[in-house]
């Protein structure tokens, strides 16, 4: 028996490794491709060779949206994306849309790395992914062109481009903003050439997009966490041995932790970064981010509330309250 096993052994390292790809929309350079990087790594090393994962960024392999049709359809076998380009599919994934539900990054990791982050992935599989673990994209913050976004009333027709996601269109049509839903990819040339007045991104993301380069505001808002998620392929994640599964589970939850600790040490320095590039930071002032909170209220019991179901959403509630008791 052990030899048996032992000659299959040397017979699977004597194969040519099993190749896959893993697609990311941001730069190489950002959090985004360090971690992807070292996702290949930990998949190297904990298979020993076997296994090869080939990171490619800049939305080579297509936008979010793209991507995820590809890896559900079963031509690309993994990505990492925003979660909020998935609620079209699974309509639970809104609940990380919700504005100002986390008071910091640990809320977050509590809830992602939950029963209710389970819980949300389960749904994943019937619509042909398999969710892996959740990393951090961050807070997001304002960027705009026009002027700096004090209250409210600044918001009033900015061209905004937001995520392609109908909270976020509703969200920000609600406080005034001229909101448009356009794919990350073209992002940057849209606000180059002035189709966009402006955008919402982490500081990281605006720094390793080089957005300073058009977005002369900054506007800390901190309005919603944004989580991604790292997605296989159903169809192809159910034909690798189990073995297999296990080691890129593995390999996934230890890039999550370099991540997290990588985006939240740059966040710090990107903000310093940005005032260094020039941008004109401010943070509006307690009474109009309340009322940008309350404008918010019926997003939750419209929209989040409807998408999410009240029980989840009451059980996410009672989770956070419990937490900040504890
Ligand atoms: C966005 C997101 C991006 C992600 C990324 C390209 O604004 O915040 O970070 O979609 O995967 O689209």
């Amino acid at each position: 028996m052990a030899l048996a096993l032992g000659a299959a052994a040397s017979a699977a390292m004597a194969q040519s490794p099993l190749t896959f790809k893993f697609g990311y929309g941001l730069k190489e350079d950002s959090n985004q491709g360090r971690a992807a990087r070292v996702f290949a790594e930990r998949v190297s090393q904990l298979s020993g060779g076997r296994l090869k994962m080939e990171p490619v960024g800049a939305a080579k392999l297509g936008s979010d949206d793209a991507m995820q049709k590809a890896v559900s359809a079963g031509t690309q076998e993994m990505m990492v994306g925003s979660t909020a380009t998935l609620v079209s599919v699974v309509k639970e994934m809104a609940l990380w849309d919700a504005p100002f539900l986390f008071n910091g990054v640990d809320e977050a990791d509590f809830l992602l790395d939950g029963a209710i982050g389970q819980q949300i992935m389960g749904k994943l599989p019937d619509k042909g992914f398999v969710g892996l673990v959740y990393w951090e994209n961050g807070f997001r913050n304002l960027t705009n062109s026009k002027r700096p976004i004090n209250s409210l009333g600044d918001l009033s027709g900015l061209k905004l481009r937001v995520m392609q996601n109908d909270t976020f269109i509703k969200a920000f049509r609600t406080l005034g903003a001229d909101a448009r839903p356009m794919a990350f990819a073209e992002l940057d040339a849209a606000l180059r050439s002035g189709a966009m007045d402006g955008q919402e991104n982490p500081f990281n993301t605006i720094l390793s997009s080089k957005f300073y380069e058009s977005q002369k505001y900054l506007s800390i808002t901190n309005h919603v966490y944004s989580p991604w998620i790292v997605l296989a392929s159903k169809k192809w994640w159910d034909k690798l041995p189990k073995a297999d599964q296990e080691i890129i589970q593995q390999a996934a939850t230890q890039a999550r932790d370099f991540e997290r600790r990588d985006t939240r040490e740059e966040a710090d320095r990107a903000l310093k970064n940005l005032v260094e590039k020039g941008m004109q930071v401010n943070v509006p002032t307690f009474g109009e981010l309340s009322r940008m909170r309350n404008r918010m209220d019926h997003i939750y019991a419209r929209d989040i509330g409807e998408k999410v179901g009240l029980p989840l959403l009451l059980q996410v509630q009672n989770e956070l309250i419990g937490y900040r008791d504890r």
